[in-house]
């Protein structure tokens, strides 16, 4: 009797042992065929070795107990507009979140955000209007590094700054063309993201200077990866979007392919990502240079092609980016960072 029962356990750890070895065999051998199936960008797989360390990591989303904030509902909601993308990304419009609820789970969090901020040549004259509003509006109760690049260091306006909040200096040779003032940007964005935004933020977002803001910005725009809708275009369909249409260039965008059209005046997401962003975008825009080819809205092109293969994990409605000779639509319930009007030919080292 006791004979039996051993080889009958026997047998059945047997049994078990069989199907977990074949079970093992099964998953590694089709993970391994969906890991190869997965298209990597070569440039980005070769690279992703030389990163720099950096503090951004996911967390938990935690809010506090007790805490009273608006019912959410599955049913009531923003219904003129669409709130997500087709690859499930949130799409970010006034009454899709709860500004309460949001601080009170990310202030706990002692993030600290980067803005990296362009003012080269006569462009410095934006910059007070660009901080004072900034102080006002973008994320309020959060530790911000404002990253100033500018070829007139002693002409950058002196503003009073919150708790929590410092400004860097950052001398930037100028140019004579405004195109290359415009692109280089990514080039030094990546530089000093290796060389000191890496140890300073877990989140960057960079910006046009010649703009202001106008409400709440806040840890609602926080993502792995974040892109704003261009104010221009959202109306638009894909065919009529100004990607580059040349495919000679490093940034084209075949005629049937696209999602939205991306604004270049806001990059931001975990100072990892768009660390590999800005690194993919200067290698092509220099591919580009050395074919003697220009994309057609220099980096907000590259930009644009990135970000078609690789999706935005967070998308900014125009609400996050807007023009002021833009009359407000009815969609845009909030306008909350405009670009102010400009007259190029007097800003603009060329025209
Ligand atoms: C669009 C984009 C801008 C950029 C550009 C591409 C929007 C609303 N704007 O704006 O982000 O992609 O097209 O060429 O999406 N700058 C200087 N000094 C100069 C020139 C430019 O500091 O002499 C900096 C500054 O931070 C400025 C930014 O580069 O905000 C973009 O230049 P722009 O504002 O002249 O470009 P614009 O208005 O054509």
């Amino acid at each position: 009797m006791r004979f039996s029962s051993n080889v009958k356990l026997y047998v059945l750890l047997l049994v078990v042992g069989i199907f977990l070895l074949l079970g093992y065999v099964y998953f590694s051998f089709f993970s391994e065929r969906l890991n190869r199936d997965i298209p990597v960008d070569e440039y980005q797989k070769n690279n992703s070795l030389s990163k720099p360390m950096v503090r951004s990591r996911v967390r938990n989303i935690v809010s506090s107990e007790k805490l009273l904030y608006k019912q959410p509902s599955v049913l009531v909601g923003r219904t003129d507009v669409v709130t997500v993308t087709p690859w499930l990304a949130s799409i970010i419009w006034e009454g899709t979140f709860d500004p309460v609820l949001v601080d009170n789970i990310y202030k706990p969090m002692n993030l600290t955000i980067a803005t990296t901020v362009f003012a080269v040549g006569k462009y410095v004259s934006f910059l007070r209007d660009f901080l004072e509003t900034a102080e006002k509006h973008f994320m309020v109760g959060f530790n911000v590094r404002y990253y100033v690049f500018t070829d007139r260091p002693h002409d950058v306006p002196s503003v009073n700054l919150t708790q929590g909040r410092h400004l860097s200096v950052i001398q930037v040779p100028g140019s004579n063309r405004w195109q290359e003032i415009s692109a280089r940007r990514m080039e030094i964005i990546q530089t000093t993201i290796e060389s000191q935004i890496s140890r300073e933020a877990d989140y960057i977002f960079c910006l046009d200077v010649d703009s202001k803001f106008h409400a709440r910005w806040g840890a609602e725009s926080l993502g792995r990866l974040v892109a704003v809708i261009h104010p221009g275009y959202y109306e638009q369909t894909r065919g009529s979007f100004p990607y580059e249409r040349r495919p000679a260039s490093m940034a084209y965008i075949p005629m049937d392919e696209g999602d939205y059209y991306y604004g270049g005046a806001m990059i931001g997401g975990f100072v990892e990502d768009v660390y590999t962003l800005t690194k993919v975008c200067r290698h092509r825009f220099e591919v580009d240079a050395g074919n003697s080819i220009e994309a057609a809205w220099q980096e907000e092109s590259h930009l644009n092609r990135y970000l078609l293969y690789n999706k935005p994990s967070k998308v900014l409605s125009p609400e996050y980016l807007w023009q002021d000779f833009k009359a407000k639509t009815k969609e845009v319930k909030v306008i909350r960072f405009s670009g102010v009007i400009k007259n190029y030919a007097e800003v603009r080292p060329n025209v």
